[in-house]
């Protein structure tokens, strides 16, 4: 998969170089390309934002140095290959997990994360128009930037990867993955030693009952799931419950 990222702020994105994304960059899995925008302006002061039109506060981005950076990026793309654009802003669609899989099937990703109050509109007209386009927020709460949210994303999209996890089977269980038989949030985990601070573990665990360590570690997930996200107990299918959630 190609990733570029359009940013003011190259070295916000420096943490793709450690980690899982580093390490999948390394072996040749993610081709991470990250562009200075202001490299895309042509004044002495590389400006990159103005005033609004129509007056209130902040500064919006200018469309050209987008414009020139955007065109070059597509333009670098194999013939007729096309990137899907990701536009993060606290006014998108919300980023989840079925947004993270359907982004991980995609060969291209562009992201161009905005300072400000975000960038001239006419941007994601224009390239609305030819390329499929995604704004999207990571959440109910107001950022300085988008840079951030990138690396949110990024990591979300590149874990999903084949052969970026060691075990493809470990993100079928993850807490909000698409199709999970019920969608509860993980329960408790445990390791060695088998006592710490006077702290056992769960005696089921040590049983070796597999039965018995399902049907417990489900019972936890429920409990967690009814005490931290309830919304997700009210919008599950009752048939997805059973007996035992709601002895709980
Ligand atoms: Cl994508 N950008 C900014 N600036 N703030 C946010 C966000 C994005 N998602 C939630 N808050």
């Amino acid at each position: 998969m190609r990733l570029d990222v359009v940013t003011i702020f190259p070295e916000y994105l420096e943490p793709l170089n450690l980690s899982l994304v580093g390490k999948a960059r390394a072996r040749g899995q993610l081709d991470v390309r990250v562009h200075d925008l202001r490299k895309f302006t042509h004044d002495r002061h590389n400006t990159v934002d103005d005033t609004p039109y129509g007056g209130g506060p902040g500064m919006v981005m200018k469309p050209e140095p987008w414009g020139e950076a955007l065109d070059g990026i597509i333009a670098s793309g194999e013939a007729g290959e096309r990137p899907t654009l990701v536009v993060p802003t606290p006014s998108g669609r919300p980023f989840t997990q079925q947004l993270a899989v359907e982004l991980s099937g995609k060969p291209w990703l562009v992201f161009t994360p905005a300072r400000y109050e975000g960038i001239d509109r006419r941007v994601i007209e224009e390239y609305g128009e030819r390329f499929d386009v995604r704004e999207v927020s990571i959440g109910d709460y107001v950022l300085a930037g988008g840079e951030a949210p990138v690396l949110v994303m990024v990591e979300a999209v590149a874990r999903l990867l084949p052969g970026v996890l060691g075990n493809a089977a470990s993100h079928q269980d993850d807490s909000f993955a698409p199709g999970r038989m019920e969608s509860l949030l993980e329960g408790p985990v445990y390791t060695k030693p088998p006592e710490w601070r006077g702290r056992s573990i769960p005696e089921v665990l040590l049983s070796g009952h597999h039965g018995k360590i399902a049907r417990w570690r489900r019972d936890e997930a429920f409990r967690r799931t009814a005490a931290n996200r309830p919304d997700l107990i009210e919008g599950c299918d009752p048939a997805a419950l059973d007996k035992h959630d709601r002895r709980i």
